[in-house]
């Protein structure tokens, strides 16, 4: 079914039918493509807000990804037919829109290229997708070879549809100039404010070719005919209609005529985008496309990705689990980071969570974030939904909804900053915001959790408003009463963090004032909210307390669990009634559930959430989110066994079955998994197939800080590998601070653990004042 080739530098799915979904994305700082293993793709591109260039045929809503997107014959996507001129046989690649079983497939996913070999009628078909570095353009190379033993007479069609670019004005023609196919709109708008906008969008679509074709056709509906985009009637003639698109959906096909000897191949290089007009096109093409100019391209797009590589590597005995920390999961992280999940104003918690990640593989980009993010610092201290990050740039859907999380995540954000670097410098860092007051980054942080602590109510827990990290919460407290358990809980946590960076940064008496606060909150998380076995999830504008046993559905919620235990609200003997519930109630063989059980309809006085569908999304989904938070609460108590399982199931297979009821690729770890396993054993475990995901970047600092325990300090890096207990062995190659970590960690006999650096015992577990440039050679031997 699939298995990983080069190294695990790839991996290649052999079945376009089996997991039909399965796809994977590549991105660049001004777009993004997902596509398929069967050639549908979704993409969009910067102009500063997000666009397309290949579209529906009909008119869509401004929605980019949409969970378990559903693909449908006509949907945009990347193909080429190949007609047998001798026998009239058809067939297309990768697959769609024919849909003709073949005698080959593979789908090969790289970390800068995807790619398909398609075999059928004695022809292979090769099919390589990349993107440069800079612009916005797909770099397509079809190859095609003669398989047989004979002298073949074949037509080769790219097709590469526009789809309906615009019901204002929308048409498109072969441009003898740029060569290539060019569709040209109007991107629809009504307001005569907006005209100067549009101006400068890039309404043109190009399809490029480098090798110009016999026929063409610009005409979706003249191309199909009555045989129908699975046998399209023009392919049926001798040539393409070269037949242009007036107001009439416009599309890019294009034919190649070749007699091929018996092992012959050709070779033909395309491109696909937008542009604002024909000089835009042909300075594009200039740079692009020919064979100099794509191994160009190719090699700077590596390097870009490279970039990506991260601080760990692990050899363990799960190899699959090695494969996906090793070459993915850094590569996610850094999509994520670099391109802000391609928006300009991502949530407030995304950007700051996002670009903690980035700690560990760009740690300049983590510190601007933070600085970026505390210059939109509200005058009292509270954060915005959204930041802003284009000129321009406004609050848009989800950041017109009032939540009440945001500064929550400012601490969380920098301590793995300040573990990983030690760079402490950038608290006394002045910060002028965009309201022209001018407090240090530590003035900022203790502001924004002075913020935190005031927001609450009489019995001190914290407000929620239209919501909190659960986006979809929004009718717990709309009249500014209603109360949210995990926020609550998640504040000690933030308290608790920011007092520990005050301490280390001396300042006792910050850090003191806020412990108080911290002991405060968590006095009366446990006064309102303890419900005997775990923590409620909130408390109602109605004063209704949900998340507890009497609760039929959403009794029992994991992120006010994961977060008690990270804040200290639940003390040694909560824990203990903690864990066993969580494991009852909410895992399933693809993961820990968000809450259970889900919710069947609406649910007025918590609101959106409950209308999703049961086991989807925010409803009680394997959200893997809220999954990680819980995995390293786990191992800040050293629970490595349960910790590693919800850890390892976040990630796609290793059995086939498991592969298949997800249907996803293990390249990217995706937002959610279906939960549902009781209710709808069917669908449980389904993929979201979305890699827009907060998870990613505290994955990773699971698998360095927690399962390898190698964390940054201010004065070094700490040992503590949390192996579970089935495992005899790892290796762990770990870059910290310029220095490189080669760690072997082993069984011993002793009752303790011992570490050896460099040949000699290590008094503690921790190697103090790291060198930039050295090389250390570690050896841990854990108690069996
Ligand atoms: O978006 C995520 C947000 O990006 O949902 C998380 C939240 O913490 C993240 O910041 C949990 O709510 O609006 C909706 O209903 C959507 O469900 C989004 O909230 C959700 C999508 O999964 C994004 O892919």
């Amino acid at each position: 079914l699939l298995q990983p080739t080069d190294g695990g530098e790839r991996y290649e799915l052999f079945s376009p039918t089996a997991m039909p979904k399965a796809g994977a994305f590549l991105w660049n700082q001004r777009m993004m493509i997902q596509i398929t293993c069967r050639g549908y793709a979704t993409s969009q591109f910067m102009q500063p807000e997000p666009a397309k260039y290949a579209y529906a045929p009909t008119l869509e809503a401004k929605t980019f990804m949409q969970p378990e997107q559903n693909y449908y014959a006509h949907h945009p996507g990347r193909f080429v037919y190949i007609k047998d001129e001798e026998t009239g046989s058809l067939f297309s690649a990768p697959y769609e829109p024919v849909r003709a079983p073949v005698d080959r497939f593979v789908f090969s996913v790289g970390k800068a290229d995807i790619a398909w070999t398609v075999e059928k009628l004695g022809i292979r078909v090769e099919m390589t997708m990349m993107l440069p570095t800079q612009d916005v353009a797909e770099l397509w190379t079809i190859k095609v070879t003669n398989l047989s033993d004979r002298a073949r007479k074949i037509s080769v069609y790219p097709y590469f549809p526009f789809g309906y670019m615009s019901w204002m004005n929308q048409e498109a023609e072969w441009d003898e100039k740029v060569g290539g196919i060019v569709g040209s709109s109007k991107t629809p708008y009504q307001k005569a404010e907006d005209y100067p906008k549009t101006k400068t969008l890039k309404d043109k679509t190009y399809f490029l070719c480098e090798t110009r074709p016999k026929s063409w056709e610009a005409r979706q509906k003249r191309f199909e005919g009555e045989g129908g985009i699975h046998n399209p009637s023009c392919i049926q003639f001798e040539e393409l209609s070269n037949s242009d698109a007036r107001y009439e959906t416009p599309t890019a096909i294009v034919q190649y005529r070749e007699n091929l000897d018996a092992g012959d191949e050709r070779v033909y290089r395309f491109m696909f985008g937008p542009a604002l007009n024909q000089t835009e096109i042909l300075a594009l093409r200039k740079v692009y496309l020919s064979e100099d100019g794509f191994a160009t391209a190719s090699r700077d797009y590596k390097t870009y990705i490279a970039q990506g590589s991260g601080c760990l590597k692990i050899e363990t005995p799960d190899k699959d689990l090695d494969n996906f920390v090793n070459n993915w999961l850094a590569r996610q992280i850094f999509y994520h980071g670099d391109v802000n999940r391609l928006t300009t104003d991502p949530q407030t918690r995304n950007y700051l969570q996002d670009n903690m990640g980035m700690s560990f593989i760009k740690p300049k980009v983590a510190r601007q974030a933070i600085i970026t993010a505390v210059t939109q610092q509200e005058e009292n201290g509270s954060m915005p939904d959204g930041i802003l990050l284009a000129e321009g740039a406004v609050l848009k859907y989800i950041n017109q909804v009032p939540h009440t999380d945001h500064c929550v995540w400012l601490p969380v954000a920098l301590e793995i900053y300040l573990a990983e670097t030690g760079d402490y410098a950038i608290l006394d860092e002045e910060v002028t915001s965009m309201y022209g007051d001018t407090y240090t980054v530590f003035e900022r942080f203790s502001r924004a959790m002075e913020w935190l602590l005031s927001a609450r109510d009489d019995r001190g827990l914290s407000f929620i408003a239209q919501g909190d990290w659960c986006d979809p919460m929004n009718m717990v407290g709309p009249r500014g009463i209603g109360v949210s358990g995990w926020l609550t809980v998640a504040t000690a946590y933030a308290l608790k963090l920011w007092a520990t960076i005050c301490e280390k940064h001396g300042n006792p008496n910050v850090a003191a004032h806020f412990l108080a606060g911290v002991d405060e909150v968590n006095a009366a998380a446990n006064a309102h909210l303890w419900d005997g076995d775990w923590f409620a999830r909130g408390i109602t504008d109605d004063n209704v307390t949900f998340g507890i046993k009497k609760d039929v559905e959403g009794r029992i919620w994991l992120n006010p669990q994961a977060w008690s235990i990270l804040g200290g609200a639940a003390s040694q003997d909560q824990i203990a009634k903690i864990l066993p519930q969580v494991d009852e109630q909410l895992s399933t063989p693809y993961g820990t559930v968000m809450f259970a059980p889900p919710y069947s309809g609406m649910r007025e006085d918590v609101g959106r959430v409950t209308q999703k569908y049961p086991g989807q999304g925010e409803n009680g989904s394997v959200y893997n989110h809220a999954g990680i938070f819980y995995v390293w609460s786990l191992y800040t108590i050293g629970e490595r066994d349960r910790a590693f399982r919800i850890l390892r199931q976040m990630i796609p297979g290793p059995s086939e079955d498991d592969y298949l009821q997800r249907g996803q690729l293990p390249v990217y770890i995706p937002n959610y998994y279906r939960g549902g396993w009781k209710m709808y054993p069917r669908t449980a475990g389904r993929s979201s197939q979305l890699f827009n995901t907060g998870t990613v970047s505290w994955a990773y600092r699971c698998f360095i800080e927690g399962l390898c325990g190698l964390r940054g300090d201010k004065d070094g890096l700490i040992i503590n590998p949390q192996m579970p207990s089935d495992w005899p062995r790892m290796n762990v190659t770990r870059l910290f601070r310029g220095a490189q970590f080669l760690v072997e960690v082993v069984r011993g006999d002793g009752e303790e653990v011992k570490i050896v650096v460099d040949g000699k015992v290590l008094v503690g577990n921790i190697v103090r004042d790291v060198v930039e440039g050295r090389r250390y050679v570690v050896r841990v031997e854990v108690p069996r």
